[in-house]
């Protein structure tokens, strides 16, 4: 590159090309720089707003040259690049971790103190990148940090939301959503007017024979809706690469708006294509694990994988290679069903505008995809109508009968005369309407589907996808347990914490290689040590409490034990049962006399998280949190032995603050529920405990941490379809426990009991599908058990040392390199030093 530079421009070119400012100063004169000019404001009204602008700016300037010398680096070796295709990216604020990621924080932080702020300030004032829900669209973000920080050649691909998940406000003691308008000033991407893709949808097939005697199919008409790329650079931990994360944006294919509409004064319709087609990017839709089937979602699928499949393929392209060397080039990871059109796509590209075989395609296709399962539940299970698929992608639906045709047709050979298997898995249930089932056709374009944690992996082979284990054999089904990135979920969310460990380690090398954690073992008994430990969790306390101070205006002790549950709301996850479990220890205080009060573990019970805004069981839920709270903070027998509070708005930033401050927290879904988890990874390598069930992640946790660490509860997930059974076709009896807590809610004790009816009836009247009531008594009574180890701080502080050591395993950077070896066939881009 340097060599073909003019040579005018060279020098000048040169001296930008230095990565990474030289020192504090030369980091001012950059932000300097950017209120005066980009900003165009004076320094005299530089505010944290302001200097959060520059700082940014400033940062990004930086990540752009490294961003540009990564695609060429990448473009030059012209190795396997992998693409990673998720409908949601929950990045959270890009700053903190830009400067972390650079190595330049320090430098930051000197100069923004002698320009007059507080770095904790100005990183505040960001607004988080929330384009996405819960655990997956985290583990897609937690996914870019590791493959950058390990040089791997990838992209992402996703949506840009102009709204992404709504804010979330309690109003009385309901939730109230808000719209996110993150977009209002957002320094962290690169619109790419010149990079557009034109999608189309509707219209009609035509199918003619070419002189071969070969099918060619049209599909035409139909309209067309622009895609906008825009680009946000992904730096890696300690080295130069910044792989790229392109989001498309919606616009109307002809221009603005329609003028000769606009002049013959019909300005309402020449201003409706335009809308109509921005309001394909317009908006998240807000569901964890559930599909709901809307047109409009489909329309956002078929948009980004059609415009990320062009983009994909353009680049192929450049290349000249023959097209069967594309799955050398080129790895697809479906993150879960949401992009699986774009196997179809795929092939509808080398069919019907190449011109290959079905067969020859068929066989590129599926060696290229990669689909990764998410969840079990049913109900999250992504189907189309097919009249629905034949109305928005008329080609689309013909080439699923036809892969469907062939498919059956194989399995039909391995197992004659077996039409019952042949229904069971066929791409198309036939249901009135028949549905489209995605995960099947995931399965059969794919050459690996994986699961996302031991227990989950096994599941989906013994249960949903069982049928597709006799017909595709075992190997196509692997296991990659979930990983999450040390680099913002340690060193960036508890910074002291990190210090501590790498003046234990001998370097920030536990960062890129976090087995080296190990270490910290041989100092569980030392006293200097225990003590930082233990002084480190409590300063992250009393941060969150001034934080609770602030939000709720309640008071909690910071030396309380701090229990936390934090993630989206819902029945499986059973927040329902962590606060009938707080409404019993608030009735056994209130049995007590004051004197045996006493001898009882202050405890803060903290709730957050977002419930889906047409889930009205979870909404309930929020409102009996919430109902309990405002009486049990009030109480004045109670005082600080036990204070609940529900955190408004939790997000990735709130996460950040959240997780180092607790003591305890919960994850106690359903045994064979949660497929994986990763925010019990977070807190445990934050050096909090858990409680939790034997489910997803929590079990190989427990066999890295050791039992000893851990407070496992509940029934097992192979014996909750016979407990169900039972529920539904014997008799059943409520927990007598659970019993009284059921009567203390229906006499009013938190308020109308008629709000909370619908949790209580789950239980006791509809078959307790969620397990509550047979899973409460082992969860009260490993509540107590948490209680005593709390009371023996010493024994506390070893455990969690212990645990944080034990959790090398958890890295995303282990999980990536997972998926590289047995899944996608590609190595690191070697990085020169620079
Ligand atoms: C699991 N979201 C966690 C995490 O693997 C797991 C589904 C359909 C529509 C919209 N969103 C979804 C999920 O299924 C999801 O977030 N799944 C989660 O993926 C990462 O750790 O156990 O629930």
């Amino acid at each position: 590159v340097e060599a073909s530079i003019p040579e005018p421009q060279r020098k000048a070119w040169l001296a930008h090309q230095a990565s990474g400012f030289k020192d504090k100063d030369g980091f001012e004169t950059e932000v300097v720089r950017h209120v005066e000019t980009t900003l165009a404001r004076s320094m005299y009204n530089c505010d944290e707003q302001a200097a959060y602008s520059a700082c940014s700016l400033a940062f990004r300037d930086r990540l752009i040259l490294e961003w540009n010398r990564t695609q060429q680096r990448q473009t030059f070796a012209d190795s396997k690049r992998v693409y990673y295709l998720s409908l949601e990216f929950l990045m959270g604020r890009a700053l903190d971790n830009a400067m972390l990621n650079i190595g330049q924080k320090d430098v930051a932080k000197a100069g923004l103190a002698e320009l007059g702020f507080r770095i904790e300030d100005v990183i505040e004032q960001e607004h988080d990148a929330a384009l996405g829900n819960g655990g997956l669209g985290r583990l897609a973000a937690c996914f870019l940090d590791s493959l950058a920080s390990l040089n791997y050649s990838a992209w992402g691909y996703g949506l840009r939301y102009r709204y992404g998940i709504f804010k979330q406000e309690i109003i009385d003691g309901y939730q109230v959503e808000v719209p996110d308008y993150w977009l209002d000033f957002n320094p962290w991407e690169f619109p790419r007017h010149d990079v557009t893709v034109d999608i189309q949808f509707y219209g009609h097939v035509t199918k003619r024979t070419d002189d071969n005697g070969k099918t060619i199919a049209t599909w035409g008409g139909g309209e067309i809706v622009k895609a906008v790329a825009y680009d946000v650079p992904i730096p890696g931990y300690a080295t130069p690469s910044t792989n790229n994360l392109r989001l498309w944006s919606s616009k109307a294919a002809s221009g603005e708006f329609d003028f000769q509409k606009f002049n013959s004064g019909d300005y309402e319709n020449s201003v409706a294509d335009q809308q109509r087609a921005e309001t394909i990017s317009a908006v998240l839709y807000p569901n964890d694990n559930l599909d709901r089937g809307k047109e409009l979602r489909l329309k956002q699928q078929y948009f980004w994988v059609a415009a990320s499949l062009y983009d994909i393929v353009r680049r192929f392209k450049k290349s000249r290679r023959a097209w069967k060397e594309f799955p050398d080039q080129v790895a697809i990871q479906l993150n879960d069903t949401h992009p699986t059109l774009a196997v179809v796509e795929l092939q509808r590209i080398l069919v019907d505008l190449e011109g290959l075989d079905w067969e020859e395609a068929w066989n590129i296709v599926t060696n290229t995809f990669g689909y990764t399962n998410h969840t079990v539940l049913p109900e999250a299970l992504e189907k189309w109508s097919v009249p629905l698929f034949q109305h928005l992608l008329p080609r689309h639906l013909q080439l699923i009968y036809d892969i469907n045709l062939f498919f059956l047709q194989s399995v039909e050979r391995k197992f004659p005369k077996d039409r019952e298997m042949l229904a069971r898995v066929s791409i198309i249930e036939e249901s009135q309407p028949k549905m489209v089932r995605m995960a099947h056709l995931a399965i059969v374009g794919s050459h690996k589907v994986n699961g996302v944690a031991e227990l989950h992996s096994d599941l989906i082979k013994t249960t949903i996808f069982k049928d597709f284990v006799e017909v595709f054999g075992p190997d196509k089904f692997t296991n990659v347990t979930n990983g999450i990135t040390p680099r913002r979920w340690l060193h960036q969310a508890n910074p002291r914490l990190s210090e501590l460990i790498s003046s234990k380690t001998g370097s920030q090398n536990f960062l890129k290689d976090l087995t080296e954690l190990a270490k910290i073992e041989h100092y569980k008994d030392d006293k200097a040590f225990r003590k930082e430990w233990a002084e480190i969790k409590y300063a992250n306390k009393v941060r969150l409490a001034k934080h609770i101070k602030k939000t709720t205006g309640v008071d909690v002790n910071p030396s309380a034990l701090f229990d936390v549950q934090v993630k989206r709301i819902h029945e499986y996850k059973r927040q329902q049962m962590n606060i009938f479990g707080v409404i019993h220890r608030y009735l056994t205080l209130k049995s007590l006399s004051p004197e045996e009060r006493k001898k009882f573990q202050p405890r803060v019970s903290i709730f957050g998280g977002k419930a889906a805004p047409g889930y009205w069981m979870a909404k309930q839920i929020i409102h009996l949190i919430n109902a309990v709270g405002a009486v049990v903070n009030n109480d004045k027998d109670i005082g600080d032995l036990l204070k609940v509070i529900f955190l408004e708005d939790y997000n990735v930033s709130k996460a950040e603050m959240i997780i180092p401050a607790s003591d305890l927290s919960e994850h106690i879904s359903t045994a064979g529920t949660e497929a994986s988890g990763t925010s019990n990874m977070k807190f445990v390598l934050n050096g909090g405990l858990i409680i939790g069930t034997c489910d997803g992640a929590n079990i190989e946790i427990t066999r890295e941490i050791g039992e000893q660490n851990i407070f496992l509860f509940g029934n097992l997930a192979e014996d909750v379809e016979d407990i169900r059974h039972n529920h539904t076709y014997g008799s059943y009896t409520v927990d007598p426990d659970l019993v009284k807590v059921f009567e203390a809610i229906e006499k009013g004790t938190f308020g109308e009991p008629n709000d909370f009816m619908g949790m209580i009836s789950a239980v006791r009247d509809h078959g307790d599908f969620y397990l509550v009531s047979d899973d409460f008594h082992s969860y009260i009574e490993t509540q107590e058990l948490v209680d005593k180890a709390y009371r023996d701080q010493e024994g506390w502080i070893t455990k969690s040392i212990e645990s944080v050591a034990r959790m090398g395993f958890f890295s995303s950077d282990r999980c990536i390199n997972e998926y590289a070896e047995g899944i996608w066939n590609i190595e690191p881009l070697a990085v020169k030093d620079q």
